[in-house]
């Protein structure tokens, strides 16, 4: 698509919602999406930004399984977690919708309906891997083997989570179950498939050919050595209770593949999305004007390139225009994993900068821009603690923040917090130079976020301030405001001379800000409130102006834009993170050989039935749950127990949103002499258990029972 398309549909992929997601996850999918779109609102285009939970597939029960609860209670609590996560990174979705929301069931019905009507589907009867000790068959995570195509030995009957190669259960070498541990059998059952080879040639025809030119090589490689491969018939259901129903009278205990339905749930999304704004989703889907376009990470290509493409086209909808995949990041100096604890979490990064005493936005902005510097756009990269810290303390604090900061303590100084003129007559080469620099950047960074080159647009950027820096150094105001007469007054010559440096200097500031703020929204917003001016001014078609601010205008005093990262918070981090690591691996010897006690809290010395009676324990819901105002750990709730509604204030802040504890059941001690905290008095107390990673669960009934209730 060459023209300006008449609207944008962007989405980010549907992170499952099984547990906390890691940095990764965020740099592939989510900080590209984000720079792109807010790119895009800048520029006034009609764009809108989807993503939401993926809440199906057989991730979410296994989940469920490991911690002793129902695949609905899992998809609930993190659902919540990963949107705040979002929220607290300033990633921008129009909606953040979930995949257990009706209309997506309803719409994914429709669309396997769709093409099962028109016979786009083949019907086929197989064997199929099944555990007889567990009676069931074997979908996707639970069947586990060596893959085909890198050797890794855990591979899933659907994908190899090391090489992301999309599997079928029958390419796997040695296949386990992943119920009862041992060797499946076969079974007979019946399936539908998406007859993907009957649509090599429109595929090799849209991809390798239309696209040749404008995606990304290692999407290109993917999608060709997969068409070359020889495409298969592909099944789009499952013997399985967890999902959307087939809805055909004879696919009893059958559910659609979480890859069919996942990638619907744009769609779907985008229908509520419209419901809740008074708008109409259908030209998002159907105009050929739209430009689609997906970020996902590097194991999703197949899927958005092959599978879900042809999936749409036989249904008459546009297809991506684009498909920026990321490659993986890994993290000091070995492959994130969630199996072997080694990663970041979006709520540990949260916890530890953003919601400190001297975290805030900012701290949301400098780990955008970290990730951003090492996107892994075209191969591998690396997160370490160490770049992040020289990334914020030798790029943003050092070189942009540290321009900013300059300008409006000179400009303070030397030309009484206003707005200079700019006196023409005396512009030398510099000023000229550096006027050129501020006008071309715009086409610049614009041209590298077109292309997806979002590193590319960044280092602009910071480029910019550091012309800017090096201008200032050349020009010295503080040295010409020494040129003063005989009543101590600067010269006229010399004022003029600082007029000009630090007019210039102050509209690079505003270009500045309009430039950062696809990347560093928080930023921008504070250099809006320093400079007193409305968001209207961040518009992209402001960029390269240099009468953003007006002469005589008075701003405010400069505002620090970003904190130094201290060794010692390096240090930290990279010791937990090795912590992390061993605490599970013992975890996993635990479970292998036998637990022992020295894992686990000291006992308590003994008490009598008595000293346990005096408690009284009562089942409460929760009502109501907000922040505790400049306490980072505590939470207010109201508890319905029934016989009346109490406050508590909990120290559970960084373990739940306040969101995700409405409507939960849970246990009170009632009993509890009242104690005041933060000047709130705090009448009860709401039992939580420890996890072995540090976070705290409720601790609730196994079935709903009424308030008041007792505990014994
Ligand atoms: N939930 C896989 C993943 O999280 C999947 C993406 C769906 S996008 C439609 O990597
Ligand atoms: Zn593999």
């Amino acid at each position: 698509m060459n023209k300006q398309p008449k609207r944008y549909l962007i989405t980010s992929a549907l992170p499952y919602a099984n547990g906390y997601k890691h940095i990764g996850h965020l740099a592939g999918a989510y900080i590209p999406a984000d720079i792109y779109v807010r790119y895009l609102r800048a520029q006034k285009r009609d764009v809108v930004y989807i993503c939401g939970s993926d809440e199906h597939g057989t991730a979410i029960p296994i989940q469920a399984t490991k911690e002793g609860t129902t695949p609905q209670a899992i998809i609930d609590k993190y659902h919540e977690i990963i949107k705040q996560n979002f929220a607290d990174l300033s990633i921008s979705f129009d909606i953040y919708d979930r995949t257990s929301n009706p209309i997506h069931h309803e719409t994914t019905q429709e669309f396997f309906t769709y093409l099962n009507d028109r016979g786009e589907l083949e019907v086929k009867e197989t064997e199929q891997y099944y555990d007889e000790e567990a009676q069931t068959f074997l979908a996707d995570r639970y069947i586990k083997g060596t893959c085909p195509n890198c050797g890794f030995e855990s591979a899933y009957g659907d994908q190899c989570e090391r090489c992301g190669k999309a599997l079928s259960p029958d390419e796997l070498i040695n296949p386990v179950s992943t119920l009862s541990g041992k060797p499946p059998v076969k079974r007979r059952t019946k399936h539908w498939y998406l007859p993907l080879n009957k649509h090599e040639a429109w595929l090799r025809n849209w991809i390798l050919n239309e696209h040749q030119n404008d995606w990304k090589t290692n999407v290109l490689g993917q999608c060709k050595s997969w068409i070359d491969g020889g495409l298969q018939p592909r099944a789009v259901t499952r013997d399985l209770d967890w999902g959307v129903k087939v809805p055909l009278p004879d696919a009893k205990g059958k559910v659609l593949y979480v890859w069919f339905d996942a990638p619907i749930g744009y769609i779907s999304a985008t229908k509520q999305w419209a419901l809740n704004n008074g708008k109409d989703w259908e030209p998002y889907w159907k105009d050929k004007d739209t430009k689609l376009v997906h970020f996902v990470g590097k194991d999703n290509i197949v899927f958005h390139c092959i599978i879900f493409p042809v999936m749409l086209h036989l249904h008459g909808y546009i297809v991506p225009d684009n498909i920026p995949a990321n490659e993986f990041m890994n993290l000091e100096g070995d492959k994130m994993s969630t199996s072997r604890n080694w990663k970041l979490d979006m709520q540990d990064y949260i916890d530890d900068f953003i919601k400190k005493e001297n975290g805030g936005p900012q701290l949301a902005d400098a780990l955008r821009y970290y990730l951003t510097t090492i996107l892994p756009e075209t191969k591998d990269s690396e997160f370490t603690w160490k770049g992040f810290q020289d990334a914020v303390n030798g790029e943003l604090v050092a070189i942009f923040g540290n321009f900013i900061n300059r300008t409006f303590v000179l400009m303070h100084k030397l030309t009484h917090g206003k707005v200079p003129k700019f006196h023409n007559d005396i512009a030398d080469d510099k000023d000229k130079a550096m006027i050129e620099e501020i006008k071309k950047a715009k086409t610049t960074v614009e041209t590298f976020l077109e292309e997806y080159k979002f590193r590319d647009a960044l280092f602009a950027v910071i480029d910019l301030a550091r012309s800017g820096n090096k201008y200032m150094q050349e020009k010295e105001p503080w040295i010409k405001a020494k040129q003063v007469d005989a009543n101590g007054k600067v010269t006229e010559e010399a004022q003029a001379l600082i007029d000009n440096c630090l007019h210039v200097c102050l509209q690079l500031s505003a270009n500045l800000a309009i430039l950062i703020n696809p990347f560093l929204p928080n930023t921008a917003k504070k250099m809006l409130h320093m400079m007193k001016v409305v968001e209207k001014m961040l518009d992209w078609e402001n960029a390269g102006s240099l009468k953003l601010l007006s002469v005589g205008y008075s701003l405010r005093a400069p505002e620090l834009l970003f904190r130094k990262i201290e060794d010692a918070e390096v240090q930290y981090q990279v010791d937990k993170l090795k912590k992390g690591l061993e605490a599970s691996a013992n975890g996993k010897q635990q479970t292998a050989v036998e637990e022992t006690a020295s894992n686990f809290e000291e006992l308590k010395s003994e008490i009598v039935y008595d000293d346990f009676a005096k408690l009284d324990l009562r089942i409460g819901t929760i009502t109501a749950a907000e922040k505790v105002e400049k306490a980072d750990k505590l939470l207010k709730l109201q508890v319905d127990l029934g016989f009346e509604t109490r406050t508590i204030v909990s120290g559970i802040a960084q373990h739940f949103s306040p969101e995700s504890l409405v409507n939960k059941q849970v246990i009170v001690v009632v009993n509890l002499a009242p104690r005041k905290m933060r000047g709130i008095e705090s009448q009860g107390m709401i039992l939580t258990a420890e996890q072995p990673d540090g976070k705290l669960i409720l601790v609730n009934p196994d079935a709903a029972t009424f308030n008041g209730s007792t505990v014994r």
